[in-house]
Parts: C-alpha cells; structure tokens; sequence
C-alpha cells in the first residue's frame, strides 16, 4: 500500500482565476480542478490518497514528506509554482510525478525534479504506473498509446475535496474537438474525435456534486458540441434529470459558434439548465480567422455578430475568448474587436495575445520562420513575434483594449443592453418548472434574494472606489426596478462581483502594477 498526495498548486492571476472577486463572495477558489478527484478515483483502494489544493488550503511540506508519491498537476499558468514545489520536495528526498496540460506540452520544462512524467490523458497509465512502483520498475516517462473510452471513466472522488471553498463545481461530460485551429494544443492532446460518457455516468456525477452542496457547475469539456447527436441524447436525459429534482444544479460551459446554426441544440441546452457559454470568437477579422483555420467561424452566411445574438436570443449568455497579434492583424485589429464586442453586447470577454504552445502547428510554424523569443517573454507577454505591428504596439495596443473593454460604464451599458433593453432571459425551463412548483418558486426565489444582498452588501463594504461603489449600486438597483426578478439580480450581481476582478486586473496592468496577464 502507498500514501499518495496529489497536488494542484497555486494559480497565478489569471482572467478565469477570479481572485479580485472571490473575497467578495467568501470563496477561496473559481472551481476544483477535475483532474484530481479523477485521478483518486482512479488509484486502486489499497492505496491510501490524500487531495491538496493549494488555492483553498496550504501545503504542509512535512506532511507531503511523508507520502510514498506525491503527484502535481498544473498548467502554464502554475509551471513556476510547480517548479517551486518539485524544488522542496526534492530536498525532503520525495519521490514526485508530474501530469497534467503544461508537463504534456513542455516535457523537459521540469528536468530531474520531476521523477516520473505523464503526457496527456492518464486514465490507462496512471494505475500502470502505481502497479509498475509497486514491483519496484516504474518507468521515467508514461504516455497512453490509445485515447481514454470515456464510457469507463470512473466517478470522481469529490468526497476528498473541500468544495465548500469553490464557488462551481466541476463535471466533464466529452473530451476532443473536431476542429484545427492553429493555435490549439487541445487537439493535440485530446484528438479531433469527440468522445462522450453515457448519460448514466454524467447523472451519476451531477448527483455527486448535488450531494456536495454545488448549485452551478462548469461542464469542463474542450468543446461540450463536438459530436452534436451525441450530445443531443445526453442533453435530453440531463434535461430529464433537472425536472426529476427540480432543476437543482446550473451549467455552463464551453462550445464553438456553429451552436449559433443549431436551434435543436440551443434550446436542449436551455433545457438541460445552461445559463451561459463560452465561446472561442478569436477575432472578426476574417483574413486572421483564415490564417489560423478556425474556419467555423467563417462559414455560413451570418456574421458573427448575429450569431452571438441568436446564441443569446435562445437564452445561453455568451463569453468569449478574443485573439489580437495573428499575422493578419495590423493597428486596426484593437478598434475591430472593440467594435465586435460593442455590438455582440458580450460583456465577459477573455482577450490574449497570441501565443505559441509548444507542440501546436502553430509553435512549428513560427520556430521555422525564426519568430519565436521565448526570453521577450515576460517583457511582451507572449513568446510570438507579430508580423504586421512591432511588439511593442501590440503590448500597449493589447493594454488598452483591455482596459476599454472593461471599463466600467462601456461594461455596464453593454450589460443592460442585453439585460435591460434586450430582455435577456436564462433558464426559462427552471422558471416554468417553479411556476408549476409554488414550494419550489418560493425556495428558490427566496436563496436568490437572500444571495443577492449578501452580494449587494459585500461589494458596498468591501468593494474601495467610491465611484465604482456608486455604478454597481445605480446599476443594480435599476435593473431591480425594471425587472424585478431575483434569479435575474442575483445572476447582475455576480457580473458585479466579475466585472470588479476583470476591471482591477486591467487596471494593475495599465499601472505596471501587475505582469502582463495573458491569456495563455
Ligand atoms: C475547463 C477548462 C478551464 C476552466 C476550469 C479550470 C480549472 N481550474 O480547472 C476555466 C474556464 C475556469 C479555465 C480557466 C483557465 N484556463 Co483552462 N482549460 C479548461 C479545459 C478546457 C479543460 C480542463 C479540464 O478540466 N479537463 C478535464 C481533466 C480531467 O483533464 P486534465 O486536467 O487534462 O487531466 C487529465 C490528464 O491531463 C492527466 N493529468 C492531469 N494532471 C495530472 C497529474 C498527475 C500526477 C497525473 C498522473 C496525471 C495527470 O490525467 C487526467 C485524466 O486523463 C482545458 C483544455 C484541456 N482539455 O486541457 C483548458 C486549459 C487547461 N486551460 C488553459 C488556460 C491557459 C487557462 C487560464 C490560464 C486562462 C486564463 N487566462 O484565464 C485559466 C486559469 C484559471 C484558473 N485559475 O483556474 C490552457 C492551459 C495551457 C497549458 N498547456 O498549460 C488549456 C489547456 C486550454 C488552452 N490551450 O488554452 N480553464
Ligand atoms: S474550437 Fe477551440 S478546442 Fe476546438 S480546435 Fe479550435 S481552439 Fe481548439
């Protein structure tokens, strides 16, 4: 028998990380990484196991001394938390495994601290590995030969995390995405061929984290439509689900623009309760879009713009990820996606520089071309050297934008656009089931109010600038009068609650308070 502790280590501030937001709500973290309840659940139970999630909870190295294994996970943005990890562990003399989205891209990033690696998925080769120990022959490398069947996948172990401390739960429903952009190491890791779980196993989790108290969870697949009849079965049984309980659990997810072409599945979306989508926009310039195959988003005869609105029209709010620095791009492309933004009336949206992920199309294209400087790193925030602007207007450009876009009062009125003018409504099948179900109307409004003033109050004591006080509390008081609907101010106030971490980020960087942030 083993003692194994597994570890995700501590984020660095990120757009999605939410740390300026989460004080306000009580939180600790966005979301528990998926990786490590799986990998417990996957770990034969003769093993003893042990889950650390620096972000909620801090490391006790003299504990982790005393495991047999201790695995890390991370991404880019947690490599030089890693790296400092590895390094006091190694004094201690622990033996340590490294897996996870960054170790998968950058094999050697770890060097000897590291004593075994994992690429990619680790379904098959996590348990080999733990078998290999055992007998004493565990190799220095592991990588699975064929894709994870995602039908035996088995259930997370939530039960080892403190989800109190999260502010969503996590459940993946598919893994893959059919399509090529250039830039995605995504497919590289996870292939072009959607795999899904039967509906069984995802009801199975969505209990699971019903269980643990969750009340919104992130479906965390690459692209949750990449096999649309698939996931238009599951759908319907999730959406089954909901109304068997009540429509306990909110989603939200990601998925890529042709969503917009498919009513069939926006409206099973709706009806399996999701809220909200995120969506890989990249930029309206379509020689860009081209240039990076991410040809879904060209196809068809509406623009992107109307597909955004029929996204929303169908009651999904949309994120998005936005792209500035493709090779296409000139000093008009910070003004076109402004605009784009402006008429989507999109008010979370992502913006990156584009940035070149080892082992992508797009990292082999560029070190071919001799325009990659890993150093100018830190001091441009992305390791691409641009084509059409020199480096430094695509910074400062990238700094701007940034701040624009969140901007309190271009934020507010892109916000009320879709709330206030354009009458946006989410989780319509929730608000019919509660109309039949007065006990279930009152319950819920009732959280809803109760959540909503905890907020109100929070933001209006902690939140400093008076005059960003001030906006949150006309906004939120006006949108109350008009639409007097508590799930509606609750969902105004997260946005509040978001806006104040996005807006604080692109200020530290405007100021030179912070590193630039990108996205990658
Ligand atoms: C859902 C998702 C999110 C969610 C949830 C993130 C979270 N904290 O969990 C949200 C939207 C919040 C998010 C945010 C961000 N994300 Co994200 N995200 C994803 C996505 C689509 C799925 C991740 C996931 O949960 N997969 C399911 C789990 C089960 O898979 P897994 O973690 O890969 O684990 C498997 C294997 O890797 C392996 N494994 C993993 N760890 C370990 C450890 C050991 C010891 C072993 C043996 C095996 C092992 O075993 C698992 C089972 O097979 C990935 C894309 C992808 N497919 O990787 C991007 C991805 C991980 N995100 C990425 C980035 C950059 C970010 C942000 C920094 C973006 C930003 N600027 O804000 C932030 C970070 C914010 C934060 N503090 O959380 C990048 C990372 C790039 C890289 N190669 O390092 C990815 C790969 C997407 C991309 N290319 O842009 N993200
Ligand atoms: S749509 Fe998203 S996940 Fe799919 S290839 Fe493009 S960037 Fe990657």
């Amino acid at each position: 028998m083993a003692d194994i502790v597994l570890v995700n280590p501590r984020f660095e501030l990120s757009y999605w990380g939410f740390e300026h937001a989460l004080p306000l709500v009580r939180k600790r973290a966005n979301l528990p990484t998926a990786c490590l309840p799986l990998l417990a659940a996957l770990t034969p139970e003769k093993h003893h196991i042990t889950l650390i999630d620096e972000n909620v909870e801090e490391i006790d190295f003299a504990r982790l001394a005393r495991a047999d294994i201790v695995g890390l996970t991370g991404m880019s943005v947690q490599r030089e938390r890693m790296q400092e990890i590895l390094r006091e562990l190694k004094k201690r003399g622990v033996f340590c495994v490294v897996g996870g989205p960054w170790v998968t891209v950058q094999e050697d990033y770890f060097e000897d601290f590291a004593d075994v690696i994992f690429i990619g998925e680790a379904e098959e080769t996590w348990p080999e590995f733990l078998s290999d120990w055992e007998a004493g022959q565990s190799r220095a490398r592991y990588e699975q030969k064929d894709r994870t069947d995602m039908t035996r996948v088995p259930l997370p172990r939530y039960d080892l995390l403190k989800m109190q401390h999260y502010l969503f739960g996590s459940v993946q429903f598919s893994r893959g995405c059919p399509f090529q952009c250039e830039f995605c190491d995504i497919i590289v890791t996870f292939g072009r061929r959607p795999r899904l779980k039967t509906s069984e196993q995802v009801i199975r989790e969505l209990e699971a984290l019903r269980a643990s108290g969750m009340g919104i969870a992130f479906v965390v697949d690459d692209n949750l439509i990449g096999n649309k009849p698939a996931i238009k079965q599951l759908l319907r049984d999730v959406a089954a689900w909901q109304v068997r309980h009540g429509f306990p659990l909110l989603l939200t997810t990601e998925a890529s623009i042709d969503l917009a072409d498919d009513e069939e599945l926006m409206r099973l979306m709706t009806e399996a309760n999701f809220i909200s989508v995120f969506v890989g926009i990249e930029t309206p310039n379509e020689e860009s879009l081209r240039e990076t195959k991410k040809f879904q988003n060209l196809r068809s005869e509406r623009s992107l713009v109307e597909k955004v609105h029929s996204i929303q029209a169908a009651g999904l709010e949309v994120w998005c990820g936005l792209i500035v620095g493709f090779d296409h791009d000139d000093a008009n492309v910070f003004d076109l996606q402004r605009e784009f933004i402006e008429k989507s009336r999109i008010s979370h949206s992502m913006l990156g520089m584009l940035s070149a992920i080892p082992k992508t199309p797009l990292h082999a294209r560029l070190a071919a071309e001799g325009r990659l400087d890993e150093e100018g790193q830190a001091e441009f925030g992305t390791n691409v050297i641009p084509a059409l602007i020199s480096r430094e207007e695509l910074r400062e450009g990238y700094r701007t934008l940034q701040q624009e876009l969140h901007e309190p009062q271009a934020y507010f009125d892109r916000l009320d656009r879709l709330y206030l003018t354009g009458n946006f409504r989410f989780a319509q099948p929730r608000a019919k089931y509660w109309r039949k179900h007065p006990w279930a109307w009152l319950r819920g409004h009732s959280q809803d109010l109760a959540a909503s003033l905890g907020i109100f109050l929070s933001l209006m004591v902690n939140v400093k600038d008076a005059r960003l006080r001030r906006l949150y509390r006309q906004r939120a008081l006006r949108l109350f009068r008009q639409r007097p609907d508590p799930p509606v101010l609750f969902a105004y106030l997260l946005k509040c609650v978001i806006h104040y971490h996005h807006y604080t980020l692109a200020q530290q960087m405007t100021r030179r308070e912070s590193r630039l942030v990108n996205t990658f």
